[in-house]
């Protein structure tokens, strides 16, 4: 019995790692490539030929494999591949399709109405069609002239309405417009109390308001540009540069990249941008990769605003379901937005029309030199002082995704110690309200933000990340721990103690005692692998350590909040469902609340030794500041996966220090 179980475990241990070795040309985890889509496009456009049919692509993304298929398949990589399928949402006719399209039989392999509530992704063609509407639109021409501006100057931006207990829906979208004369911050220029709707299936406007006039805010102050910045300017760092003369230190083949001890595949998909697979990391005790974390990405980013008034009420918005996280990543620039040891990743997705967009350098992969230490010990208690110091390297995945005004930098960061960091960077434009102040002390009223600037409110609201990690410690089967750690009264009166504080260990049996909303003394939370121990006897684990802990303040029975329940926890274990992918559900415009997260947890399954996934909500309440006008300096936050007993001993304690670099033309103090 014993051999046997050592026999599966090293299978299951290598598990991860073969993929690397493969000759074949595609990992079955990689993204849809632009020939695919090209393929996609042809095989249903046979089928809704138009001009009859007016067809368009609203989704189309990798059908990745069933799990146990993928991991049958990299334990035996010289095996033929799973079949390629794509997973697409098409809007025809005023209604959803979820078809599956498989590439090596070219056929569609199903091919659905789907009849729930809710709307599939914003493409931004739609979008960018819509926000043209206004200019040939009678009413609006009418409103901009009544307030004086030039209709050349106005530009209008796309908002998704929600969902406030209609019984009946279309698929519309709200539009606000902006003034852009003498600025190209027009989001600080609001062009306050007109409002638009406009019908995307019918591509026009059905509702139109105009009910108040706020003073438009002035351009002053608000251009972030470099060349349009007077005197007098800020600190003028001194330049520096990265030099690595044996090149970089990282791997890539295809979509796998390995890194020190670490190997993963890096995907994207147009709804939730970078996807990590089956990470793995090397135990140089045990001499073999050991599988950590089968899948994680950004499941969705819930974005309230605090302004329950006609105008803005309905801003309550979800980026990835609504308007695509990965559709919104941007360009990343050389030696700015990633250091100069950084090498870039394109990455395509299906516009309306089903034809490849190409997003350059939307990926960045970089070795990290910060200065930070890794370990370090001085001994200064025996006779020669004894100093041992490890400079901390570690490799960042970076994808920066602009949706609208904000701009959000998610990194992901692999650490030697097999620590995984998972960065979030808040930076970008506020959303701001036209008003009639010009000073706090005018104001009488709840104005649900922040007067930054003349005439300008920064309105409070949240940005909730619902991160999907499939963890899967030294093999699928996993439990979750909650080591709560409690206070002991003493009794033994030989102590001079009174109290101290232990650990209770609970392992969650069922979803509902894993739903975890965290605050003061927070339990440990831990992914073991009950079957996984060490020699000592502890049962390996990974752990997450929060970052900024935030808790949704609306109430529970408001229309968002149930549309964004997924939130109502910080942290939830489900198991494993390939279908349970998204939190907010599949259909989240306008969608009701009916295939959150928070609905699959009630059926209350067991999670006990089981392939499970791990949601965990990193939260913001955002009060905006002055200091954050005209553009926000990055609001940083994030959280981590630890290793709790997964190693025997401190993995990185025979890791060697890099070695020392001298620059071109520098001296090295030695
Ligand atoms: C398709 O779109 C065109 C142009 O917008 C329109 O004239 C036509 O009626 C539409 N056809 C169908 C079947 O909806
Ligand atoms: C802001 O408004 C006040 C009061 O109307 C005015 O005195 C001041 O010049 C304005 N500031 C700017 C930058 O426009
Ligand atoms: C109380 O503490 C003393 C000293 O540590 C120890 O010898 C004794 O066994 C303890 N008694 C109990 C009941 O734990
Ligand atoms: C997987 O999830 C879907 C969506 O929540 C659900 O309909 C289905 O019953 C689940 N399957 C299992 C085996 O739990
Ligand atoms: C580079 O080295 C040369 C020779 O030592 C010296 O003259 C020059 O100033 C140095 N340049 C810089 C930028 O340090
Ligand atoms: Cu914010």
């Amino acid at each position: 019995m014993a051999s046997t179980l050592t026999l599966m475990v090293f299978l299951l241990l290598s598990l991860y790692t073969f993929s690397l070795v493969s000759s074949h040309q595609y990992h079955p985890l990689d993204p849809l490539t632009p020939s695919e889509f090209t393929l996609v496009r042809t095989i249903v456009k046979k089928s809704y030929p138009s001009p009859n049919h007016n067809l368009t692509f609203q989704y189309i993304g990798l059908d990745e494999p069933d799990k146990p298929t993928i991991l049958s398949w990299l334990s035996n990589p010289a095996s033929k591949p799973p079949p390629r399928r794509a997973s697409v949402i098409t809007r025809v006719e005023k209604q959803s399709h979820e078809i599956m399209v498989e590439f090596s039989t070219r056929s569609i392999v199903y091919d659905n109405v789907y009849l729930g509530h809710g709307y599939p992704l914003l493409t931004l063609d739609e979008q960018s069609a819509a926000t043209e509407l206004p200019e040939t639109y009678e009413p609006f021409i009418k409103s901009i002239e009544k307030r004086g501006l030039k209709l050349s100057e106005v530009v209008c931006s796309t908002y998704t309405t929600g969902w406030y207990g209609e019984a009946k829906s279309k698929r519309v979208l709200k539009l606000q417009c902006y003034y852009k004369e003498g600025t190209v911050n027009f989001y600080m220029r609001p062009v306050e109390g007109i409002l638009l709707v406009v019908d995307l299936d019918e591509m026009k406007i059905v509702e139109y308001y105009d009910r108040s006039i706020a003073p438009v805010p002035k351009a002053e102050g608000t251009d972030y540009q470099a060349s349009t910045q007077k005197p007098p300017f800020g600190p003028h760092p001194n330049g520096a540069t990265f030099f690595q003369p044996d090149g970089p230190g990282f791997k890539i083949d295809g979509h796998i990249i390995s890194w020190a001890n670490w190997i993963f595949h890096l995907g994207f998909d147009v709804r939730v941008g970078p996807i990590i697979s089956t990470a793995s990391i090397y135990d140089v005790e045990k001499q073999t990769y050991r599988q950590v974390l089968y899948r994680g990405y950004i499941s969705e980013l819930f974005v309230p605003y605090m302004d329950p008034t006609e105008d803005w009420y309905y801003k309550t918005f979800f980026d990835c379901g609504e308007f695509g996280f990965g559709q919104s990543a941007v360009s990343l620039q050389p030696f700015a937005d990633c250091p100069a040891n950084a090498v870039f990743r394109d990455a395509y997705y299906a516009g309306e029309d089903g034809v490849p967009v190409k997003i350059s350098n939307a990926l960045c992969i970089f070795e990290r030199y910060a200065g930070n230490i890794m370990w370090r010990h001085t001994e200064l208690g025996i006779l020669d002082e004894i100093r041992e110091v490890r400079p901390e390297v570690s490799l960042v995945v970076r994808m920066v995704a602009v949706v609208g005004n904000y701009d959000y930098i998610i990194d992901w960061e692999f650490k030697p110690s097999g620590t995984i960091k998972l960065g979030v960077g808040l930076t970008g434009i506020l959303e701001v309200k036209g008003v009639i102040y010009t000073h706090t002390d005018e104001i009488r009223e709840d104005v649900h933000g922040t007067l930054l600037a003349n005439n300008t409110i920064g309105i409070y609201h949240d940005h909730f990340l619902t991160y999907y990690l499939d963890l899967d410690v030294d093999g699928e089967a996993n439990s979750f721990v909650k080591n709560n750690l409690e206070m002991i009264r003493t009794t033994n009166q030989s102590s001079p103690r009174k109290s101290y504080w232990t650990v209770v260990s609970e392992t969650a049996k069922t979803e509902g005692e894993a739903r975890i909303q965290l605050g003061l003394n927070q339990p440990e939370l831990i992914v073991v692998n009950p079957n996984k121990k060490t020699k000592v006897g502890n049962n390996v684990g990974y752990r997450l350590i929060p970052g900024s802990v935030a808790h949704p303040l609306l109430s529970y029975d408001d229309y968002p909040q149930i549309r964004g329940a997924f939130t109502n926890k910080n942290v939830w274990v489900t198991p494993y469902n390939k279908s349970e992918k998204w939190a907010g559900g599949a259909f989240v415009d306008q969608s009701r609340g009916e295939d959150t997260l928070a609905v699959w947890s009630l059926r209350n399954r067991e999670i006990e030794n089981k392939d499970i996934v791990l949601w965990y909500t990193i939260g913001f309440h955002h009060v905006p500041s002055q200091d954050e006008f005209p553009v926000m300096p990055t609001l940083s936050g994030g959280f981590e996966l630890r290793p709790n007993n997964f190693f025997e001993s401190n993995p990185v304690l025979k890791t060697r220090a890099p070695s020392v670099v001298a620059g071109p033309n520098c001296t090295t103090q030695g």
